[in-house]
């Protein structure tokens, strides 16, 4: 397991002491309706495309350690995670199963909620990606993503799909539409280099999210149902 971050927080964040429920407006009232382990779609670019009822059987199981940003300014260091490795899920699953063409550049992927992200291919296939299903050594819970999500450490959050339930992967552009403002979605979304979304420049991005850090967590708490509705 990779040791906690001793690191300086990456450009333009600040940490907190805890690891909010975070996310966008329209999905604070959101809870997955799949139990665990969950059904993933894959779709796109492929000879075969799959339903996979419970697609972290059989690979090597991983913990790691990182630290999450939410291009919102706020960070959690040393965050622990159980899954397995997106790389091994491509190479043993979608690669041996589906047949997706060689020239895969895109993926898309959407949780149950509607929400949805699109990554380069070449981002997910880091040492550092997973698909998570466990938090803290526990199974991963509702509020943070379950049955299963991404976690993409070195893009801002909002590439990591909580409540993962459908992967496309695409030749070409496929000309996604984020679930917010085009200019809140950068291709790559890299934090090291902060790349917090398009046209609109980072420090003034900073700017305009700081603000809305309190009002969101306290939203995502305060909207988070203790019945799942029935
Ligand atoms: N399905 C889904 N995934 C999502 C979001 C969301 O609203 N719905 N928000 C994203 C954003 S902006 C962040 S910062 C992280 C927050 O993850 P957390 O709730 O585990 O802190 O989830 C990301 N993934
Ligand atoms: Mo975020």
């Amino acid at each position: 397991m990779t040791p906690p971050s001793t690191q300086a927080l990456p450009p333009g964040q600040h940490e907190l002491a805890s690891f909010p429920r975070f996310g966008m407006w329209m999905f604070a009232r959101y809870r997955p309706q799949q139990p665990a382990p969950g059904t993933l779609h894959l779709r796109g670019d492929v000879q075969r495309e799959l339903t996979l009822p419970s697609i972290l059987d059989g690979l090597p199981r991983r913990e790691q350690i990182s630290d999450f940003h939410c291009v919102t300014t706020w960070s959690r260091r040393s965050v622990h995670w159980g899954g397995v490795l997106f790389a091994d899920f491509y190479r043993q699953v979608i690669q041996a199963q589906a047949g997706p063409h060689p020239d895969t550049r895109f993926v898309v992927m959407r949780g149950q909620d509607g929400y949805r992200s699109c990554l380069l291919l070449e981002d997910l296939l880091q040492p550092d990606v997973l698909l998570a299903d466990q938090l803290n050594g526990q199974p991963l819970t509702a509020e943070h993503g379950a049955p299963l999500r991404l976690v993409a450490p070195a893009q801002y959050g909002y590439k990591s799909v909580k409540h993962l339930t459908r992967i496309e992967l695409r030749v070409a552009d496929p000309g996604f539409r984020p679930a917010g403002f085009a200019f809140m979605d950068h291709p790559r979304a890299r934090v090291a280099l902060e790349e917090r979304g398009r046209w609109v420049p980072a420090w003034l991005l900073r700017q305009l999210y700081r603000p809305l850090v309190a009002p969101t967590v306290k939203r995502f708490a305060r909207d988070w149902p203790t019945q799942p509705p029935s």
